[in-house]
This record gives C-alpha cells, structure tokens and sequence, in this order.
C-alpha cells in the first residue's frame, strides 16, 4: 500500500498521501496528520467524527491497491480509538473487477474504545476475479449522534497467510488402484521392494493416510518415496511440513526432499531434512524453505531411503503442507528496528516504571540478536522488593485461542532481579480477565530465547504483553536487553 505508515503529508486538507477520504453528508468531523499519538515512526492519521445524526453514516479513509484474485492476504493497521459513542471503527474492503466492477465486499468491525494503541487484522480472500481492492479504514454510526476519535498507522497488506499450496495434502481422496493416493506421484529405486496403501488406520487427521512400506532395500541410497510438483514464487520463503509416524525402521530414513526447477524445467537447487528414528506416535517434520530466485517448481517429496544394506521400514504420512510466507507475528515493531522517539523506547512500545525506581531506556545498536537495534532496560536501583520497570504493548487477540509468546533476551549483572514476559488479558469493556506470566532470573552468557504458550481466555479480546523487570528483594539491579519478540497464532 501506498503510505501505508501515513509517514508523508504535503497536503493541507488533513490526509496523508496516497490516501482519499469519504464522509457521508450530514456528518461532521476532521481529519488531521498528527505527530501524537503515533505508533510507528513520527506521524499518524486521525479521523475526528463530532456528529453523525444518523445510524449507518461514516467517515473513512481509503486506497486502492492491486491484489491477486483467489488469493490469501492479511490486512491489519494500528488503531487508537478514544471517546466512542454509537460509533465503530471497521475496515471494509472492496474488491473491484478489471472492468471497475464491484465484485465483493468484506469488513471487520471494532466497537470500543482501546487503552493503546491495538492491531486490527483480518484474513482476506480475494474473489477470484478480482484486481483491485478498496481498503477503508471507516469509521461509522451505530446509532444517533455517534461519535468517537480514530488514530491510524502501521497499516498492512500481506499476501499469503497459510494458504496450502500441496493437492490432497491429507490423501484424503484417493481413487487410484495403485496405493497412492489421488495427486501424488511414485518413485521406486529399480531393485527396491515395498509397497503403497491408503490406509484408515493409522491417520493424524481425516479419515486416510499415506502409508509407504518398504520390506527391502538391497543396497545403500536406494529409495521409494511419494511426491508432487508445485508453482512457487521465486524468493519466497516457505514452510514445508508434514506428520509421520515411522515403524520398524531398519537402516533406513524418511526425510523432505525438495527439488527445485525453473521455467525451463532445469534442476537448480535442492534440499531436504531427515528423520531416522522409530517414532512413538505421529510426529511434525518440518523446514523453512528459501526458494532459488530462478525457481518457479519444486518437487516436494516424502522419501524412505537406506543408509546400510537391506534397510526397511514403514512411513505413514498426513497432514502436509506448504505454506508461503513464515509464521504472523503478531506485535508491533517487534525487532526494535524502528526507532525515532527520544525517551529511548522503541516505536510502538510503551513503558512503565514504579515510583521510587531508577533506570533508563535506551535503543542499542550493540548488543542486538537480529536486526541493528534491540531494547536496553537498565535498572539502577529498585529500592524494595516488588517494583518494577517494563516495556508493553497491546495486541488484538482471539478468545480461545493459543498463542506462542517469545522475545530473546540477554540479562546482565542481576542483582535481587528478574525478567519476566507478563501477559494482562483485557475483555470488550477493557476488564482484566486473566494474566499469566513466566519468569526469568539468571544472569545470561548470552542471548536465550524465553517463550511461552498462551492459552488466552474465551472473553479477553485483547492482550497487553510486557517484557518486566522486577525486584525480588531490596535494592534490585540488573540490566536486560530485548530482542526478536513474537506473539503467533498457533492453535484456535
Ligand atoms: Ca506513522
Ligand atoms: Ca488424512
Ligand atoms: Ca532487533
């Protein structure tokens, strides 16, 4: 998108460029490209509605952008919403023909008023003949005499969110006579014996699996495998994975093997990971995949091979995948790398610090563990045990769900001292429903990674997530660095 992080502003009329707007007749507002409250960087869009008679009227800004039709896309943007009375914040896409026909709509709606600065975020899938989208972030009555303050920044469309890329990843249609089921493909080393099924028992998910057995393997890097090509961008970056569940696995190995081709159907790149135990139950294999620029196929295969003479074993395989693009995360500014207030304190972020503590924040270009910068929280001296010195910000989250919680962090001269990632769970009406928190206390030789699972609770509609120092005795010190934090989705 264009501005997306509504950064230029040469106008006079209150809009950042590349952004138009739209207000229903009777209402009455402003817009303003303010210098605070920001999100990210140094300027943000507000959109100040004073009066909007009636329901259903709105006030909005909007783009158009390009988008591929029958594709995935995440958008999401960072909103602030304060004063809301009768009125929600949405954004509602439009999605346009080549011939600038209507085609379909979309929109997520966001009614209360936040404590921060929040990320809204939805799954687009775009209409299959589709090209263009009008994305609005639009603010509109749900009564009379609505009202309400928006800000706007960090606003994003990505395409690809966990859109499987593989044909009957779950071989759960299988009409073929040969074992193997409908989209996939056979390999058989010449002098290898074994066999294909589609089987019922045992299966991950569905009602089938795959299962490949191999009685014998004569000789050494000989193989039977299952596999099916694929487009690819290339580039991209991708996560191959799948469920195996091995048996009786005698000189031998499965492993993910991926060729690669580019459009002259040359071989130019490969890779593959492997597994050689027996495993107890059904277990994820998996790899990130960094596809050869040139690439437009891979051939992805699930492969039995042997490491010694007569190797055997049996493979069940379900569940695959290929997925584009790494995991969401979730959190604003998460590497730190964005930097312009001058408190010290990352964009996005925001801090709190007990009365009676001394310390400091700083943005370090050294140490960092990814990026060039990472977030410093010096603690000179907490006077008793308890208080406490932080860095926070709030996030959307989905009730139910499971999320994984990580930063990496590197603790030094720790004195009377922990770091701790805290999580606050927050419902509609901004009450804490939950917290949780996991704690970290020695010193590091290095950067470690701190992680959690977070099982938010059913109502809380927002998560409020703090990277905490705090003093388990009198006259705490300690200096923490934070990197690489990530809140991802991992289970509904
Ligand atoms: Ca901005
Ligand atoms: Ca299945
Ligand atoms: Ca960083």
């Amino acid at each position: 998108m264009a501005n997306s992080n509504f950064e230029a502003y040469s106008g006079l009329n209150g809009i950042a460029d590349g952004w138009n707007a739209f207000a229903s007749p009777e209402a009455i507002g402003q817009y303003e490209v303010v210098s605070n409250p920001v999100s990210e960087g140094s300027r943000a869009q507000k959109i100040s509605v004073s009066d909007m008679p009636k329901a259903k009227q709105g006030m909005n800004i909007w783009q158009d952008t390009n988008v591929r039709g029958g594709s995935k896309y995440e958008i999401s943007g960072r909103v602030k919403l304060e004063n809301m009375v009768n009125m929600q914040m949405s954004i509602v896409i439009h999605y346009f023909d080549s011939n600038n026909q209507l085609v379909g709509q979309y929109g997520m709606d966001y009614k209360q008023n936040t404590m921060d600065w929040v990320k809204l975020s939805g799954i687009l899938n775009v209409p299959t003949n589709a090209t263009t989208a009008r994305i609005h972030f639009h603010m509109s009555s749900t009564g009379e005499h609505g009202k309400g303050t928006a800000y706007v920044d960090g606003t994003a469309l990505v395409l690809g969110e966990s859109v499987n890329e593989l044909f009957n990843p779950g071989f759960e249609k299988s009409v073929k006579t040969n074992g193997v089921a409908d989209g996939w493909n056979a390999f058989v080393s010449p002098e290898a014996v074994g066999q294909y099924e589609v089987v019922l028992n045992p299966v991950s998910e569905g009602s089938r699996a795959q299962k490949i057995s191999v009685s014998d393997m004569p000789k050494a890097k000989q193989g039977m495998n299952i596999w099916q090509d694929t487009n690819v961008r290339g580039g991209s970056k991708y996560e191959i994975s799948g469920r195996v569940k091995l048996e009786n696995m005698v000189n031998m190995q499965m492993s993910i093997v991926i060729h690669y081709f580019d459009s002259n159907n040359q071989l130019v790149g490969q890779y593959g990971m492997e597994y050689k135990q027996n495993t107890m139950d059904w277990v994820k294999l998996s790899g990130i995949l960094n596809v050869p620029t040139n690439a437009t196929t891979a051939r992805i295969h699930f492969h039995m091979n042997s490491t010694g003479e007569h190797g055997k074993g049996t493979a069940y395989v379900d569940g695959t995948a290929l997925v584009l693009g790494e995991r969401v995360n979730e959190l604003f500014n998460p590497g730190f790398e964005k930097s312009v207030k001058t408190n010290g304190v990352a964009d996005g972020w925001n801090i709190f610090v007990s009365p009676e503590v001394v310390g400091q924040y700083e943005v370090v270009s050294n140490p960092v563990s990814e990026g060039s910068r990472a977030q410093k929280i010096n603690v000179s001296d907490m006077p008793k045990a308890k208080q406490g010195m932080n860095i926070w910000q709030d996030t959307n989250v989905r009730g139910g769900s499971k999320y994984e919680i990580s930063g990496r962090v590197k603790l030094e001269n720790m004195v009377n001292m922990q770091m701790s990632i805290v999580i606050h769970y927050f419902d509609s009406n901004n009450q804490l429903v939950g917290q949780y928190g996991m704690e970290y206390k020695q010193n590091t030789m290095d950067w470690v990674k701190l992680s959690g699972i977070l099982n938010v609770p059913t109502n809380a509609t927002t998560a409020r997530i703090h990277f905490h120092m705090n003093s388990t005795g009198e006259h705490g010190k300690g200096t923490a660095y934070v990197d690489d934090t990530a809140l991802v989705l991992v289970g509904i």
